[in-house]
């Protein structure tokens, strides 16, 4: 029986698991799972060769890849906090500088502003992997028997999170089980022989680092180095062999395992990031693991994922593809093929790569989640946050998995001390400023080129998170005790921030950029930095609205709360140009030099923001499709997380065939054998942004209403749905066939106002903490039946 005998609570919300438990094995039943559902395996026939065909497992801390080779098996590893720090930024002044780039910029010259901020303000870029997430190295398996191997099967199954590679060998089969647990804090790897089959293989532990100290014991390797000479974590890893029968012995270059039908290698890793407790906890795992069989850590790995895997299921029903090889299926989706079932597929992956990669407790899923390979890898696998690490959370919430938002609003809050310097020191703010980009080391100041450098909003965007996370929660302990001081920290600087503009009287931010766009200017030149870009004055007003009402609802801050309000009231409007666009940079005249630029930023109001929507706002939705047209039209969308977002937008203009056509597109340039995201390079927002757009076209909360189905595609006429979360904390469940509603059942989990919308009805009525309302439920309230008899 498990029982937990220390739960260690830092802040509201934020548990670190405890590994104090005690274990006793279960009988040595052989757990294997045994769905089969289409929609939750990928498998291949064949081994992965290039990394972005291997299947990812992790616990939210420790990752692998797993090849499933059977001449040399590798498996790539990762621990989330191996970081070198080769280099930092200083804040640079700018008591003076800040006040001379406003003014030119008011004035019109553009490139002067520019050529002062990059003299002044902006900090040359360190170069690349100088502070970088590093890989932990590979495990590799050396088989000995070299026949020919038939019946190969190499599969991930979603459902249990558990890598399975089956094959035959000299007629006999082997099985091998891979799978990386959080309830243990380690990676499991079992291969066993069928009848009469015998393993001799060669084990070994490497990492392309310099100078890594590798020692090989009887039946366990230790790892270990102070990253890059010491610029970085100090980290070890052990790796402990268990044998069923056969024998094992050290070479001093690699572990011989002789005749067993049963091998099993757990592996386990720290890093000294989090400082000496993690570290010694995780020693204690390891101690404490070994008195644990196969059985037992396999089971609790499966009941503990599935408490959050199991939370939501996605059918939109099967096609002749369902049933093929997911590579063979991505071919052929690629190539117009309908295979419905392949979209809930990539979004169960989604919510599998999330779960798998950020945990409470935890650092923040980065640019590759928490998979690479390399030492230098692309943009340092940081975290960018100006829609990198958001678009990662983008499903946290709405597929149910809050928890999994955690290590992101924490990290927010970590950013503050540094934040708070930059923000006096750069631009004499109070409050706490980010930009474009930051790490594990906290980094918040500015630096790079100014199209990508100069922008101050990273934060504030951040920090609308936390709001979110209180709607679909109603978390007011975890608002009261911590998400508020973040967000009106963050507010604290856009507020002192905001400057007249001596041309209109109107509040706007600046200097600052529309991520990462640049514009012609009406003098012939090419700059990036404005004032108030029409994503800075989105981000304000979503941020803003957001602090006033946290601080209503905590009754906290009057004093605050009237001061944004009134900026609230005196900020310029984002504008709509005279050819129909929302203008990206505020002023007619700014036009974009790349006009299928990636970044869409100026529909930040449109999607994660709620400012834009048919109801309140149609002419900027008009606006927004527009904008949408125009980039398109000019080669838009060719990033994975480009894609992804546009998915969310059309789903909020509730252009179904749009979204959906969009889906697609993400399947066919932009994703791998593995179906990660193909920026390219890999990059996992697509994967994030991907699920959580397939998400907004079944359900949308952002308005007063619950919108279900709000944008189904033709081709998505039949399907089921469960566990889908609203802001409210509605939980849903619905059921469509030939595209109408055939199902309904809602979980109110807050007891709050239901406004529900479904087409062109709509109902409000008043709901209980734990009530099920189903679709007769509202047809009866339609009637005023219900409502009326409820006391
Ligand atoms: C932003 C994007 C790039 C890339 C990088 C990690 O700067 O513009 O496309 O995703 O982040």
């Amino acid at each position: 029986m498990r029982r937990v005998s220390a739960i260690a609570l830092i802040l509201p919300g934020f548990v670190i698991p405890a590994f104090f438990y005690s274990c006793s094995n279960p009988d040595p039943v052989s757990f294997e799972p045994v769905s089969s559902e289409p929609e939750v395996v990928l498998w291949y026939n064949e081994p992965a060769e290039e990394w972005e065909e291997a299947l990812p497992i992790g616990n939210g801390r420790l990752g692998a890849m797993v090849f499933g080779r059977t001449d040399v098996e590798r498996i790539q590893l990762n621990e989330e906090s191996l970081w070198c720090r080769k280099g930092a930024y200083e804040n640079s002044d700018g008591s003076e500088a800040i006040p001379r780039v406003r003014e030119l910029l008011f004035n019109g010259k553009y490139r002067e502003a520019q050529e002062l901020a990059v003299d002044e303000l902006l900090q040359k870029r360190l170069p690349g992997g100088t502070n970088a997430y590093q890989t932990l190295g590979d495990i590799s398996i050396t088989y000995k028997d070299t026949l020919e191997v038939s019946a190969y099967k190499r599969s991930l199954r979603l459902d249990s999170a558990l890598v399975q590679v089956d094959y035959t060998r000299g007629g006999v089969d082997y099985k091998r089980r891979i799978f990386s647990s959080a309830f243990d804090n380690v990676i499991v790897f079992r291969e066993k022989a069928g009848k009469g089959g015998k393993i001799d293989c060669t084990i070994q532990l490497s990492r392309p680092g310099e100078g890594e100290v590798v020692i090989y014991k009887d039946d366990m390797i230790i790892m270990k180095q102070h990253v890059e000479n010491g610029k970085g974590v100090l980290y070890e890893t052990r790796l402990k062999v268990i044998l069923k029968d056969g024998h094992i012995h050290s070479t001093g270059f690699g572990l011989e395992v002789h005749g067993s039908s049963d091998l099993e290698i757990r592996l386990f890793a720290a890093t000294d990031y989090f400082g000496q407790a993690k570290w010694n906890e995780c020693e204690k795992c390891m101690q404490h693991s070994m008195k644990c069989n196969y059985n037992r850590v396999l089971t609790e790995h499966v009941k503990e994922y599935q408490e959050l895997f199991n939370r939501v299921s996605l059918d939109l029903g099967a096609s002749t593809a369902s049933n093929l090889p997911t590579d063979e299926r991505l071919a052929l989706v690629s190539k117009g093929k309908d295979d419905p079932g392949f979209a809930a597929l990539y979004f169960n992956y989604g919510r599998y790569l999330l779960i798998s990669s950020s945990r409470p407790g935890n650092l923040p899923a980065n640019l590759q989640g928490i998979w690479n390979k390399d030492l230098a890898p692309p943009w340092n696998s940081d975290y960018h946050i100006n829609i990198n690490l958001q678009m990662n959370y983008w499903p946290a919430e709405i597929t149910n998995l809050s928890e999994c938002h955690l290590p992101y609003l924490k990290f927010m809050g970590e950013l503050r001390e540094n934040g708070r310097k930059t923000a006096s020191t750069t631009y004499n703010c109070r409050g706490f400023v980010a930009h474009h980009t930051t790490d594990v080391w906290h980094q918040t100041e500015l630096f790079g080129s100014p199209n990508w450098g100069m922008w101050p909003m990273g934060a504030a965007w951040s920090c609308t998170h936390i709001w979110e996370h209180f709607l679909f929660t109603g978390d007011t302990t975890f608002l009261a005790g911590y998400g508020y001081d973040v967000m009106r920290e963050a507010a604290l600087f856009m507020s002192d921030f905001l400057v007249e503009h001596p041309k209109t009287g109107k509040l706007v931010t600046g200097p600052s950029i529309s991520p990462e766009n640049r514009f012609a200017t009406p003098a012939g030149d090419t700059a990036a930095i404005n004032m108030g870009p029409a994503m800075d004055l989105q981000i304000v007003w979503h941020l803003f609205t957001s602090v006033i009402k946290a601080s209503e609802l905590l009754e906290r801050d009057p004093e605050f709360r009237a001061l944004l309000q009134l900026q609230l009231e005196q900020l310029a409007p984002v504008e709509i140009g005279s050819d129909g666009r929302i203008l990206e940079w505020s002023e007619e005249g700014l036009v974009e030099v790349e006009p299928g630029h990636r970044h869409i930023s100026h529909l930040y109001g449109l999607y994660p923001s709620p400012q834009y929507n048919w109801t309140d706002t149609p002419e900027y939705m008009e606006a927004a499709e527009k904008v949408l047209d125009y980039r398109l039209s000019h080669g838009g969308g060719h990033t994975g997380w480009s894609r992804a977002w546009i998915i969310n937008f059309y789903a909020r203009l509730k252009d179904a065939e749009q979204a959906y056509y969009h889906v697609q597109k993400l399947f066919e340039k932009s994703t791998h054998p593995n179906l990660f995201d193909n920026h390219p390079p890999f990059q996992i927002d697509g994967n994030f942004g991907g699920t959580a757009g397939i998400a907004e076209m079944l359900i949308q909360s952002h308005t007063a209403y619950v919108e279900l189905l709000p944008a189904l595609p033709k081709a998505w006429k039949n399907g089921k749905v469960t566990g889908l979360m609203a802001r409210g904390g509605f939980q849903v469940d619905m059921e469509w066939k030939k595209g109408e509603l055939t199902e309904l059942q809602i979980l109110s989990k807050l007891g709050s106002r239901l406004e529900l919308r479904y087409d062109s009805s709509e109902l409000s009525m008043a709901t209980a903490v734990g009530q099920l309302i189903s679709l007769e439920d509202v047809l009866r309230v339609q009637e005023g039946i219900l409502e009326t008899a409820r006391p």
